[in-house]
């Protein structure tokens, strides 16, 4: 066991990609993981394989957009040391003359609504660590837009500014806020969720590209920035493939 010990670390959207590989990299460094997803099945699977690699899991099916589900929740923890708010994602890639308004609406009430849910329910608990740190996964769209992103641009960007915000309103107490901002990620669903299903839309977003990230490459980023001493906050960790130079400037080899 590391210097991390008993302490929890709690994972949103835990159940595939970013969030599942964090949850493994987070155990590993010692962390008792608590994993939550809407997907029971799955972060039962991902617990059960954790616990068996030695370290320690536990599964709570949770949808962090209902808020009276998500304080529930909170009533289990008295200390919790780590929140990864990483359930989000993007719904369409539609220009503004066509957006489909209910992605948009969709795409605020996980990013924003369900990041801003369960980080005011176990700030308390937070905070009763002694040693607390957030995380807010947001994106290099929360900090530049490009064509056709404008619904999920402005939902990281809601992601973004809670994340500055709370860390400006609770300076003094214990509690550090880290923004991680990946870029190009290949992941099982990410892109199959965003073009609903079309996976030849979605291997289009990767085309040509050597090497995407892996969301193992960002679980690292975040286990390094959770894992340093308490005093030292990483404000902002912007993540990106070489291959990729911005937003829309990706080199591709096709
Ligand atoms: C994912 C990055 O470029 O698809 O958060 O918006 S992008």
């Amino acid at each position: 066991m590391t210097a991390a010990g008993n302490r929890i670390a709690v994972v949103t959207g835990a159940s595939s990609g970013i969030g599942a590989a964090t949850a493994r990299q987070l155990a590993a460094a010692g962390y008792r993981v608590v994993l939550t997803a809407r997907r029971k099945d799955r972060i039962e699977a991902l617990a059960a394989e954790i616990n068996e690699a030695g370290h320690q899991a536990t599964a709570y099916a949770l949808d962090v957009t209902d808020r009276e589900a998500v304080q529930t929740f909170a009533t289990a923890f008295r200390t919790i040391a780590v929140l990864v708010n990483n359930a989000g994602g993007a719904l369409g890639a539609d220009p503004v003359a066509t957006g489909d308004p209910d992605d948009w609406r969709q795409m605020y009430e996980t990013n924003v609504i369900g990041t801003l849910h369960i980080t005011q329910a176990l700030l308390p608990a937070l905070t009763a660590s002694g040693d607390g740190t957030v995380v807010v996964l947001s994106s290099t769209a929360a900090h530049a837009t490009y064509e056709g992103g404008a619904g999920y641009v402005a939902a990281k960007n809601g992601a973004r500014v809670l994340a500055e915000t709370l860390r400006l309103e609770i300076v003094g107490t214990p509690v550090r806020v880290i923004e991680v901002a990946p870029g190009m990620v290949k992941t099982e669903e990410f892109a199959t969720t965003r073009f609903r299903g079309d996976t030849e839309k979605a291997a289009k977003v990767y085309a040509g590209v050597a090497e995407p990230l892996t969301a193992d490459d960002v679980a690292d980023t975040i286990a390094w920035a959770v894992t340093r001493p308490p005093h030292v906050n990483i404000d902002l960790l912007v993540v990106r493939p070489r291959a990729q130079a911005s937003n829309t400037k990706v080199h591709r080899e096709l």
